[in-house]
């Protein structure tokens, strides 16, 4: 425990919720983005827990844990660096994790590059990640590990000898077996994640897709109980598997949402843009999301429905992501190809049909963007949950807004019921379900935004924790009392 008395909780995750980055030769650190930033941010902050990850920089060298210190007292919460070099970064993280685990665990698995080497990469990150986790917590601390870059870090403790009380949860989907027995390592790395005292997943999807893969490649294992979490006995030890679907802050969002300068800034969204209908689309810029599908989609729109020509706006907003890798660099020029396709086929003096934004927005000119659009359109072609869904419903203040959501997004096994379901891969399917979205009366369009909203509200950031560390340790997140920062630094 630490001297504060409490036990503590460790989040381990590839990067820190922080990025070092060098302007005109000075270090500084800048809030990262991202899903799981978003979530976990404002559930560690002032708690007094430790953080672990990569600093998200190959050369800062000491000036690294002296920034990230500073930015330690302010948020109530330790961080520390594990180094990764230039090398571990082009094989472990481009390499591994998303050359083969992130287009293979989202079904794309034409674009694997399957390389021996990355493995390796892969195995010898995750060793040094755990002799880190080993060295800063003691064995009353509750060490949980996000995502698909850090699957082994159960298995690397075990094997130092070291004992902790360790939870994982895969933010991103499990495939279905078919598809996770392309990977050549795949009996070594799912019986690293049975090493964890708790899996988590985002779907009960995926956790059956696991357990099915698990039985395949060592037949055997036992599963017991029903609901969200099951025991499942694997050659004499037991570990749990479970369903949780990760949310948002919702009072957050739906704060900033009704903040008048927000409420505001919305209006001269709307403004601008001449009262027409918005429709709005907001991803980190990757190939899962299904872009290039969705502006096919509002050119069909326009082509099928002349009469909505100079009626409405589709915003897309594209966080860059993965700048340095080819694949996304193609993928960037793609849209921007389509965008301007387009644009130039229907534009007509006073309209543009498509408005693209290649930037991140600061967090509340983003709300003003929720609050603004008549339509999300949140069509990935595979999600392992998409928070923007959720996001969008918080800010929904008015209730008067639809949500068009891919069948494929983990978000769509909870909100199916009240959102419009579509396959994004079927661009007159969505073309149709903009259409008919836009002609729903008010009061269809208030009682599902109402039920979206309610359920996102029950189900929020810290029902999502809760869960997770109810089945983990029998803990809710009050046993993790927020503490004072300022007794916090002195202590
Ligand atoms: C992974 C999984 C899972 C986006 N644009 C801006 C901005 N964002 C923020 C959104 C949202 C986050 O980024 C994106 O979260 P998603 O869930 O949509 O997607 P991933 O980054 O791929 O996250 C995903 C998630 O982990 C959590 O488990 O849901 O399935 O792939 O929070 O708000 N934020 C700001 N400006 C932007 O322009 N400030």
């Amino acid at each position: 425990m630490t001297d504060t008395g409490m036990r503590r909780l460790v989040v381990v995750s590839n990067r820190l919720p922080v990025a070092l980055k060098q302007i005109d030769g000075e270090w500084t650190v800048q809030g990262g983005a991202g899903g799981l930033v978003t979530a976990l941010a404002p559930v560690l902050k002032n708690r007094g827990g430790l953080w672990i990850g990569w600093d998200g920089a190959s050369g800062a060298g000491e000036d690294s844990q002296r920034l990230l210190d500073d930015f330690s007292a302010d948020a109530g919460y330790d961080l520390k660096s594990v180094p990764l070099s230039e090398e571990d970064v082009q094989k472990y993280y481009f390499g591994f994790s998303n050359e083969i685990i992130w287009p293979l665990f989202h079904d794309l698995q034409t674009r694997c590059r399957f390389d021996p080497e990355y493995w390796r990469s892969y195995l010898d990150v995750n060793f040094r990640f755990a002799e880190t986790v080993a060295r800063m917590t003691s064995s009353d601390d509750f060490i949980w590990v996000h995502d698909y870059h850090l699957m082994h870090q159960a298995f690397f403790l075990k094997s130092m000898g070291i004992k902790r009380s360790t939870g994982f949860f895969l933010h991103i989907p499990f495939p279905p077996p078919d598809i996770f027995l392309k990977l050549p390592w795949r009996q070594k790395l799912i019986l690293a994640l049975t090493e964890f005292d708790l899996v988590g997943f985002q779907t009960t999807q995926d956790r059956d897709n696991f357990i099915k893969s698990l039985n395949m490649l060592s037949p055997g294992a036992e599963v017991e109980g029903e609901g969200a979490v099951v025991s499942v006995r694997l050659r004499g030890r037991e570990f749990q598997a479970g369903t949780f679907p990760i949310s948002i802050d919702f009072n957050q969002f739906a704060d900033m949402a009704g903040d008048p300068e927000v409420a505001h800034k919305a209006f001269q969204i709307r403004e601008a843009l001449k009262h027409r209908k918005i429709i709005i689309g907001v991803d980190r810029l990757d190939y899962t999301k299904g872009i290039p599908e969705r502006i096919l989609a509002i050119r069909e729109l326009l082509r099928h429905y002349p009469d909505l020509r100079g009626k409405i706006n589709f915003i897309q907003i594209a966080v860059p992501s993965r700048e340095d890798v080819d694949e996304y660099r193609d993928l960037r020029d793609e849209i921007e190809l389509l965008v301007g396709r387009v644009n130039g086929e229907f534009s007509i003096p006073g309209w543009v049909p498509v408005h693209y934004h290649y930037r991140g927005l600061p967090q509340r000119e983003l709300a003003s963007y929720y609050a603004a659009a008549d339509i999300a359109l949140v069509t990935p072609l595979r999600d392992g949950m998409n928070l923007v869904a959720k996001e969008y419903c918080a800010c929904n203040m008015k209730e008067a807004g639809v949500l068009i959501l891919s069948e494929f997004a983990g978000a769509a096994a909870q909100m199916q019921e009240w959102a419009y379901l579509v396959n994004p891969y079927d661009f007159e399917g969505v073309a149709k379900a903009i259409h008919r979205a836009l002609h729903w009366d008010v009061e269809e369009r208030r009682e599902s935004m109402h039920e979206l909203r309610e359920h996102v509200r029950g189900h929020n950031i810290y029902w999502w924790v809760d869960s997770f560390l109810q089945a983990g340790i029998s803990k809710n997140l009050q046993d993790f009392p927020a503490v004072d920062t300022v007794r916090f630094e002195e202590n």
